[in-house]
This record gives structure tokens, sequence and C-alpha cells, in this order.
């Protein structure tokens, strides 16, 4: 596989590879080339002579490009789907609809080309004010491994509709979708150099992208740790951030919930993509008069999840390498050494190839326990007495990505949507992100909008023009 730039297709300047692992057998499926400064540096170069002719191109041209860039991904979806399965690890079922969503972005940026204006007055005295609405030029857009298709389609999207260029590094883990995807947006009409990849390690390829004074934003979505160093490598540039640092999400189950249908969301949204999503259902909180039965429930549908490679009939798949697999494990001993938690099910590795760990549920865990996030399939299960307990619960961490309330009781939805601090807060729902939802967070978990109509402010900036009366 070579690295996609300005769709030459070189190979890296410096020569060298990273290899691409399956975590479900822990071989080598591929080889990307390891890009480095000079990689990102003519991939600007590339960008900067492309990026006046695709702005130039008018917004029904842009859409009918980006929607052929969905119609594309959708014919070639169960291969896309199989080589992200094999990259990243997740169930073929959950790539598929991955790749599907991929598709819908585009198309959804299809539609918004219209929408990215400014706006107009006339002022009394002065003469018409109008603001328009300018695209910033080069974008960078570094993308984790966890859901490598969507948030992709989510920063390059939102570039090429406000009518920038972009180069993108995708994560040394899962390079090869976002590879094949920017080749079908190429395939599509995206004129060559307005959108690049460059693979390669974070360290190199990406801290090149975030201090390369002609990239003039950056969105970024990964660790708050990444995202703290990214902040600082930004600033001698001044360039624009937008940063999805994840999240601890609160799913709490008041007394009044239907139990079975929030049983379903949390074992759902828990163990789906083995629990690497940034706003999986992270603590489960439950009303202290039905946490037994809560508990009960949820052991008898995790016992029936499968686990195994992703390529096979199974409801949950590796993680994705072994470090996360390391993080979750230690995670998991400390709260069982600590008793800061009971461990019901699961709590250990699977031997044999594979980054395996068993869905684990621990029941009676302390808040203190789970204030940093657990990026893997273990749900910690918190009882409380009170709305306002559960509220303080889910506000007791540095994030503020996502939260879930499940009631019946208009009241009790209403005033946890109010007072918990996060970017989005579901009723009886959760991980529900359609691209219509802007979606980001607060606090740790960073700052700026993906999606919605917020993109629009994220990816271009006001120009003032004042024609006098
Ligand atoms: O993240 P990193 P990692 C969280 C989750 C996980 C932890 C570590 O808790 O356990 O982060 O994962 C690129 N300059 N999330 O180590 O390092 C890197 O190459 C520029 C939450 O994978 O943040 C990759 O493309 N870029 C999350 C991307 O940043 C750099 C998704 C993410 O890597 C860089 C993933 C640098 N100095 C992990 N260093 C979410 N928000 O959904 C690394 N990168």
């Amino acid at each position: 596989m070579q690295m996609f730039l300005d769709g030459s297709g070189r190979d890296s300047l410096s020569g060298s590879t990273l290899p691409v692992y399956n975590p479900a057998t822990g071989t080598v499926i591929d080889t990307v080339p390891a890009g480095n400064a000079d990689d990102v540096a003519a991939a600007v170069a590339a960008a900067e002579t492309a990026r006046t002719k695709w702005a130039g191109v008018s917004q029904a041209d842009k859409s009918r490009i980006l929607i052929a860039a969905g119609a594309l991904i959708r014919e070639e979806a169960n291969t896309l789907a199989t080589l992200l399965t094999t990259e990243q690890g997740k169930p073929f079922r959950e790539a598929k609809d991955e790749i599907l969503g991929t598709a819908h972005i585009f198309e959804y940026y299809a539609s918004m080309t219209g929408s990215i204006r400014g706006d107009a007055a006339v002022l009394p005295k002065y003469g018409y004010m109008n603001v328009v609405r300018k695209p910033l030029g080069i974008c960078g857009a570094i993308v984790p491994w966890n859901m490598p298709a969507i948030i992709f389609g989510w920063k390059a999207g939102a570039a090429l509709a406000c009518g920038n260029a972009v180069v993108v590094k995708p994560s040394e883990t899962a390079p090869l979708t976002v590879l094949r995807l920017a080749e079908l947006l190429t395939a599509a009409g995206v004129p060559g150099g307005a959108l690049n990849v460059v693979t390669g390690s974070g360290a190199v390829a990406g801290n090149a992208v975030v201090r390369n004074a002609d990239i003039r934003h950056v969105s970024f979505t990964g660790s708050v740790a990444t995202g703290r160093a990214v902040s600082l490598a930004a600033a001698p540039t001044l360039k624009k951030l937008t940063l999805e640092l994840g999240g601890n999400d609160a799913f709490i189950v008041a007394a009044d919930a239907d139990l079975d249908a929030a049983v379903a969301g949390a074992v759902r949204n828990r163990f789906y993509n083995c629990g690497q999503v940034c706003t999986s259902a992270k603590r489960i909180l439950v009303d202290a008069g039905c946490v037994d039965e809560f508990v009960r429930k949820a052991k008898a549908a995790i016992e029936k999840l499968v686990v195994g490679n992703g390529l096979e009939k199974v409801n949950m798949g590796p993680l994705n390498n072994p470090g996360q697999r390391d993080a979750v494990a230690s995670a998991v001993d400390r709260i069982v050494q600590e008793e800061c938690g009971r461990l019901i099910f699961g709590g250990k590795k699977q031997e044999g190839p594979g980054n395996f760990y068993a869905p684990t549920l621990l029941s009676d865990v302390s808040p203190d326990a789970v204030s940093e996030e657990i990026f893997g399939p273990v749900m910690p299960v918190i009882p409380f007495a009170t709305l306002d307990e559960a509220v303080e619960i889910a506000n007791s961490t540095p994030y503020g990505l996502g939260a879930s309330i499940w009631t019946k009781n208009i009241t009790t939805a209403c005033t946890a949507a109010e007072q918990i601090r996060s970017g989005v807060v579901w009723v009886n729902r959760h991980l529900i992100l359609p691209p219509e939802i802007p979606f980001g967070g607060t606090g740790n978990s960073g700052y700026g909008r993906e999606n919605g109509r917020e993109f629009i402010y994220e990816y271009t900036e006001p120009k003032s023009i004042l024609i006098g009366l």
C-alpha cells in the first residue's frame, strides 16, 4: 500500500514504512509509508496549488462530487467494511454500518454546500453590511483508530464542503480504510491536491501537520494528553483548532425507567466497537431501588455476547491494539484489587493471538474509581439514591462529551438534560449521532463542533464588507 498524495500514490520521501496489524490475529496485513515532515510539506504544496481551484468550484458541482463520493463508497461497502474489520477489529456488521454512515456523511455535506453563507444587514447612515464566509485555505485532519472511516468523513467532508483543501493524517493502527476512501473521493471528482493523506506516526507526521504554518486549521480527535500537545505545538502558527478528546459518559437509569430497554441500551452502547467510542456509555448510574435487578439482567445479556474475529459471526471483536488492552486490564485489576467495585463477569484477557478482552461487568463501583475513561469493554455500575446525586456523579469527571438519562418522567428528563455538563444529552437513547447533530464537548473533552450547521464556523472565517450608501 502506498501513501496517497495528490492522487499520485507515491512512497514516503523517507523510504521507511510502518506495519499495520490485524488486531484479531496479531499478524501484519500491510505496510504504509512512515511519512515525515518533508511528506507533509509536499502534501501542503499540492494543497496550495489546488485550494483556489477547489474553492472556485460552484456549490452545485461540489455537491455533485460529494454525492458521487457517497455512491462510490456505497458500491464498495462490503470490501471497505472487510478492510475496516481487518485493520480495526470491529465486527463486520458494525464496520458496514460505519462505511454506510461515512457515505451518508458525504451526502450530508453535499446537501449543505448551499447553506455555507454569512449575514447581511442595512446599517442606517453607514451602508450595506455583508458578512461572507471564506474558506480557511488548507485544513489538517488528524484521525484516530476507533472510528477511522466516519471521523475521516466528518473532517474531510466539512473541510471540502466549505471550499478548503485538506491534509489528512490517519492513525498508524488503522490507516488503510482512510487511504481507500480518499482514492474514492478523488475518483468522484475531488481535484488532485485538494485531498491528501500522509500516513505515519503521530509524533512525526501528525506533529508536522500541526506545526505547518500554511495549514490554518487542525481538527484533531484523540486523547486529552495528545490534545494538549497538539494545542501547544499549534500555538506558534496561531491556527484554529477543533479538539475532540474523548468522554466519560454517564448513562443514568432512573427508578421509573423501562428497565429492559435501559439494560439493552447499556449493553449495546457499552460493548459496541469493543467499548472504544468517545461517547460510549462508560459509567452506568442506576437508581439504588432497581440496581440489583439491572445488574442481574445486564449479566444475563453480557454472558450471551459472542467474542471473536470480526469477520465471523460475533457481537464483539478485539481491542484495536495491545496497548489499549493492557490499559483496560490494568484499570479493571486496580478497581478489583482496591475493592472499589465487585467483579460480576469477565475481567480477563483471552489467551491466544489477538487483543481480546472479555466483556466485563462490575457492580457497586465507587464513582472516584472511574473518573478517568475506560476505553474498552467494561461496564461499571454505580448505584445512586437521588437524581441530584446522579447528576453530581455525572458531572464529577473533567470530561463533558455525552450523557443519557433513561426515564418516563419528563421533569426528570429535562432536569438531567439541563444540569449535566456535556456537549450532548440523550433521553432514552445513547450514542445516536446523525450528522444533523452538532458534536463535540466541553471541559477536557475539548472544544469546537463537528457536523450540524456548526461545522461552518469551524471550517470558514467571516469577512465583513461594507458598501457605503
Ligand atoms: O491516542 P492519540 P491513542 C483516547 C482513549 C485511548 C487514548 C490513547 O482513551 O485509550 O486516547 O489512544 C495522532 N501530534 N482516545 O494513543 O495519541 C495519532 O497518530 C499530532 C479517544 O491512539 O491521541 C492518531 O492519528 N498528532 C478518542 C491520533 O493522534 C498526533 C479516539 C490519536 O492518537 C500526535 C482515540 C502528535 N504529537 C483515542 N501524537 C476519541 N476522542 O474518540 C499522536 N497523534
